[in-house]
């Protein structure tokens, strides 16, 4: 058996690829999908945090939709009110990454429990789980809407670890957004990075317990170690 207990996923980029929707909007916006896709992600997570510094919460679907309607008009891209909407919407349709179901099959069946721990609206981590064919495989399913402040926030992080749970030593939280990592190491988690694309980490004077490229990588290290 390996340290590990339990393993407690992020959700977007981590599980789902965010980039989805860019395949919609470049149906919307011929060659411009990707640059849309990029701006609207990064000011969504911009928005979690300058929301949680201002001591304010608005569900992430709200964020997602205000993010949204900022990178249109940056960009100079126009859609009419219920365009807008159907596109913020594919956010719940979000494409899992390759071998994720299978890996986290084989986590559950070596014994770990397998969460997950998201920025996302419990409404929306269940729609976007369903979507993704991957909710089966959950022991727990975590929104920071309990805490009502969004990663890195400690508190965020905090409503994974129940009163009743092991020792968060036994838990290992994985992100493939690094400085969610970052922030789950400041917590006190144990992290693994999932570095499917040759990023740089954070320069945050943090390093994750492990890295790996993919979650096939990871699954095969939890349940092989000796
Ligand atoms: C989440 C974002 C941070 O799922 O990716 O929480």
């Amino acid at each position: 058996m390996n340290e590990f207990n339990e393993v407690i996923f992020d959700l977007y980029g981590t599980l789902v690829d965010v980039h989805s929707v860019a395949r919609r909007a470049d149906e919307l916006f011929k060659g411009r999908g990707i640059e849309l896709s990029r701006l609207w992600r990064q000011k969504q997570l911009e928005y979690t945090w300058l929301l949680t510094l201002m001591n304010r919460y608005e569900p992430f679907e709200i964020v997602t939709q205000r993010a949204l309607t900022f990178s249109l008009k940056q960009l100079n891209l126009s859609l009419r009110d219920s365009e807008r909407e159907a596109l913020g919407n594919e956010y719940m349709r979000l494409e899992p990454y390759p071998a994720t179901l299978e890996s986290l099959k084989v986590m559950r069946a070596a014994g770990l429990r397998v969460s997950v721990l998201s920025n996302g609206s419990e409404k929306s981590i269940y729609a976007v789980l369903t979507h993704a064919g991957l909710l089966e495989v959950f022991d727990g399913v975590h929104s920071v809407e309990r805490a009502q402040r969004f990663k890195p926030d400690p508190a965020a992080y905090r409503t994974v670890v129940q009163p009743s749970s092991t020792s968060i030593s036994s838990m290992l939280f994985i992100s493939s957004n690094s400085w969610d990592a970052t922030g789950a190491g400041h917590f006190g988690f144990k992290t693994c990075w999932i570095n499917r694309t040759q990023q740089t980490f954070e320069e945050m004077g943090y390093s994750p317990t492990m890295t790996v490229d993919g979650i096939a990588q990871l699954a095969a290290h939890l349940t092989t170690r000796g």
